[in-house]
């Protein structure tokens, strides 16, 4: 046994390149070729093997820090055979081909958060895939994400790539056997919770006519697989009404007549959020989030309202922190900054942490309604959409309304179909008469 340092090796246009995954442990025992961390790139994410095999002693970098070729990842106690072997650094490979060796990997998306190891997984195929642990398993991020989605434990998966890596083939001839067989091979029937949802199909756009691919940003690609997880964990139900906002409009205008020389505009989100506060005080189970056994509601005291920003590079949901206790001149100037340092790019992970509750007002855009997916933890959101005059009738005749159209999609799992109604009723309320949000 020799003590080796072993180093990123040449990895071709990758230069301080962010480590996502760090697949390794000390004390483990690596086989040359094993992937020991995961980079990833603005465009790809790339593993890096290991030169040779050994005890991983030592290690040097974690997740988050920046790698280029040279850099210093572990320390690792060689086997003897294999340290004379070791010279020549294998190449990286690249998470979007199989086995390939290019230094200009396809793109593709980041792979997901490691999992914590399963407790009990009883089944081959399973609908839910996120408390398997894979770090065994001898495969690209790409196709360990490609195995989640199909809820493939790739721990059962034997893989026919070079040195048994497991390609994409190999994990859909294995959901093609447990499908034929009834469920898994040789021990009885199909799990009930199968997704038993077809993958999406790898189409060549060009055989009818001009393409270009456009790499999506990070915040796409997390944006994307955060919203695709929603999507189907929650049963989503969107509850529409109108609220009449005319009177508040001449009250707005007014503040922004006065306000002229501070440089602060006050748009009608900020008063949106006074009324979800308002709501959420008067319906407590909308500021509540369900625990991770789906078996409790955690309810919160406190009133921090997520707002979704429109980028350059995709949408993102800074936080404001107790709205309850703010002025509308304070929240103008706090959506102010939150909105331009979300547009340069400077929020950090905790300010988009700790919601209780979220808008989406597409209002200076335009639209009548729309269905927003419920961000989680949280339970609920509300979509705002843009406000026009409308005939609405007061007893006696039809009047002018300036009518504001609000959209909100809740968890039906902790939100009955009435306190919906109920909800978006009061917040029309608040939002008709805004001397109410003081009583
Ligand atoms: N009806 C009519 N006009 C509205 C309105 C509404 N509901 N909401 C805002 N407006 C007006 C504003 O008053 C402003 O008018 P002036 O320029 O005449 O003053 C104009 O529209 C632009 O407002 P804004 O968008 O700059 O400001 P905002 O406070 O309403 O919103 C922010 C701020 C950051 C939320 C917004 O800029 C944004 O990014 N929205 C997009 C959010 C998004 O993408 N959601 C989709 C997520 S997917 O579910």
């Amino acid at each position: 046994m020799a003590i080796q340092e072993i180093h990123v090796p040449d990895i071709g246009s990758f230069k301080d390149v962010e480590i996502i995954e760090v697949l390794v442990n000390v004390g483990d025992n690596v086989n040359a070729e094993d992937s020991l961390i995961t980079v990833e790139s603005d465009k790809a994410s790339m593993e890096i093997p290991s030169p040779a095999s050994g005890v991983v002693k030592e290690l040097k970098i974690s997740v988050g820090d920046r790698v280029s070729e040279g850099s210093l990842l572990l320390v690792m106690d060689v086997a003897e055979a294999a340290a004379s072997a070791a010279s020549p650094p294998s190449q990286p490979s690249p998470a979007g081909g199989e086995g390939a060796k290019s230094s200009a990997p396809a793109a593709v998306p980041p792979s997901p958060p490691r999992p914590q190891p399963a407790k009990s997984p009883t089944a081959a195929v399973q609908a839910d895939m996120k408390d398997v642990d894979f770090s065994k398993a001898y495969a690209t991020p790409s196709v360990r994400k490609f195995g989640r989605e199909l809820g493939v434990d790739l721990n059962k998966v034997s893989g026919s790539g070079r040195k048994g890596r497991i390609t994409q083939e190999d994990v859909k001839a294995y959901v093609k056997d447990v499908m034929s067989f009834g469920g898994v091979p040789g021990k009885g029937a199909m799990p009930a919770n199968v997704l038993g949802v077809a993958p999406m199909p790898d189409i060549d756009f060009s055989l009818w006519g001009d393409i270009e691919t456009v790499a999506l940003s990070r915040i796409n690609k997390l944006t994307g697989e955060f919203l695709h997880r929603n999507w189907v964990h929650i049963p989503h139900v969107t509850q529409f009404d109108q609220a009449d906002i005319t009177d508040l409009e001449a009250f707005r205008k007014q503040l922004n007549e006065e306000n002229a020389k501070s440089g602060i505009k006050i748009t009608p989100l900020v008063f949106i959020m006074k009324a979800v506060v308002a709501g959420l005080k008067a319906y407590p189970r909308f500021n509540s989030s369900l625990d991770a056994k789906g078996e409790n509601l955690i309810r919160k005291n406190y009133f921090h309202i997520g707002v979704a920003v429109d980028t350059p590079d995709g949408l993102v949901v800074p936080v404001i922190r107790d709205v309850d206790k703010k002025s509308i001149m304070q929240l103008s100037e706090d959506l102010k900054e939150v909105s331009a340092k979300a547009r340069d790019k400077k929020l950090k992970p905790a300010d988009m942490q700790g919601g209780c509750f979220s808008i989406s007002s597409l209002g200076g855009i335009g639209g009548t309604k729309f269905t927003p997916i419920v961000n989680a933890p949280e339970v609920a959101i509300l979509g705002v959409s843009k406000s026009d005059i409308q005939p609405v009738w007061n007893g006696k005749e039809f009047a002018p309304r300036l009518m504001l159209p609000l959209s909100l999609s809740y968890d039906h799992r902790v939100i009955d179909g009435a306190d919906g109604a109920r909800f978006t009723t009061y917040l029309a309320k608040m939002l008709g008469d805004i001397r109410r949000l003081l009583v």
